[in-house]
């Protein structure tokens, strides 16, 4: 067993009311050599020690343009791995927990992509035709793989001018990972259902025909997250029996039905801002991660505005919930012995042609 691996146990023992005065000293500390930026789907005790909190669009930006010499990430491995790519070679990027990965990131890889990519030359020439965009839930080689390809990676924030952006360059746009994400946003931009087909990554050439293919606007990765993937229209028809003057927001990696019976759509960002700007008393059904619902219910209780979590199930993200006090400590304390834990490294070459794609859509400036 390695020495890091002993100190985490350590930490583990600890009470969650003994990390938090010890986080609050080490961050005293390290001063201005540290920045933690905590994502909303973050718990409570982690989320309240972020210098910044947002979606992974600002939090990147708010990376790119920190002096700190570390840059702690309450969120999962890619969004640690962009803010690796977007700061300066001696900055150091570390996530908490390197276990706290993103289910449907992993649901694309750089191999599948590659196949799909070289299937889709047997029947169209994708360099030509199709602008390659990845959500930005992937790993860092498919945000290279997109730079390479003429192509950029989006937000849920920013999808929509993203896809404009793809759409200008070339006819076609192939999409990962997130298959809802893809088909909400290209919804609102007036494509027809038929002409967004799903690529199953299992299937030879994507169980699509040759026609298929060539009708297609959008290709969309067979992949989902499975936390917005639990929300279902029946989800929204009993709150809509209930409270009839009741208002839906939703998170697009939502399934269509979903989004479509809901009032908005939108990024967290987005979901924060309408719920905390929205009349005094509108009670609100939301689709998405728990710790942000609950903490949206919470800002508004006092104001009689309710939040209520889409599902009748508690379902929260797994992997963003291994970021516990227990290691946001460990890695801080191990900052102040001088020793760092858990840093997130992007290998140059990966990153060079991650950077043009992630660049493409910071300078798009949505
Ligand atoms: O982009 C993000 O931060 C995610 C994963 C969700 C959102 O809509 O903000
Ligand atoms: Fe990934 Fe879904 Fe978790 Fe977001 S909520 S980090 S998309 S698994």
């Amino acid at each position: 067993m390695n020495q890091s691996n002993l100190a985490i146990q350590q930490f583990s023992q600890l009470s969650d009311d003994e990390c938090q005065t010890r986080i609050e000293a080490a961050k005293a500390q390290l001063g201005e050599r540290l920045l933690i930026l905590g994502h909303h789907y973050q718990r409570e005790e982690v989320f309240r020690h972020a210098d910044m909190a947002g979606d992974s669009l600002k939090l990147s930006r708010a990376a790119a343009a920190s002096k700190a010499e570390y840059i702690v990430f309450c969120g999962v491995h890619f969004m640690a791995e962009v803010a690796d790519i977007l700061t300066r070679p001696d900055q150091i990027a570390i996530l908490p927990d390197l276990a706290a990965g993103c289910a449907m990131a992993d649901m694309a890889n750089l191999a599948k992509v590659e196949r799909a990519w070289r299937e889709l030359s047997a029947v169209i020439n994708p360099d030509e035709s199709v602008t390659p965009v990845t959500y930005i839930n992937s790993a860092a080689d498919l945000k290279s793989f997109c730079g390479e390809h003429g192509g950029i990676v989006c937000t849920s924030t920013n999808a929509r001018h993203v896809l404009e952006w793809a759409f200008e360059r070339r006819e076609k746009v192939l999409f990962f990972p997130d298959q809802h994400l893809g088909r909400n946003t290209g919804f609102k931009m007036d494509i027809p259902l038929e002409q967004m087909v799903v690529w199953d990554f299992d299937q030879p050439q994507g169980g699509l025909t040759v026609e298929q293919i060539k009708n297609a606007r959008m290709i969309l990765w067979k992949g989902f997250c499975s936390v917005h993937q639990m929300f279902k229209p029946d989800h929204i028809d009993a709150f809509r029996a209930k409270y009839p003057d009741g208002k839906v927001i939703s998170h697009p990696e939502a399934s269509f039905e979903v989004c479509q019976k809901s009032d908005f759509v939108g990024s967290t960002e987005y979901i924060i801002r309408t719920i905390n700007e929205s009349a005094d008393g509108t009670r609100w059904l939301v689709g998405t991660e728990l710790n942000l619902v609950k903490r949206l219910a919470e800002q508004n209780r006092a104001r009689g505005t309710h939040a209520h979590f889409m599902s009748p199930t508690i379902c929260m993200c797994s992997t963003m919930f291994r970021v516990d006090p227990q290691h946001l400590l460990w890695v801080l304390e191990s900052l102040v012995a001088g020793k760092v834990v858990n840093q997130v490294k992007v290998p140059e070459q990966v990153a060079q042609q991650a950077r043009l794609a992630l660049q493409r859509m910071l300078d798009l400036n949505i």
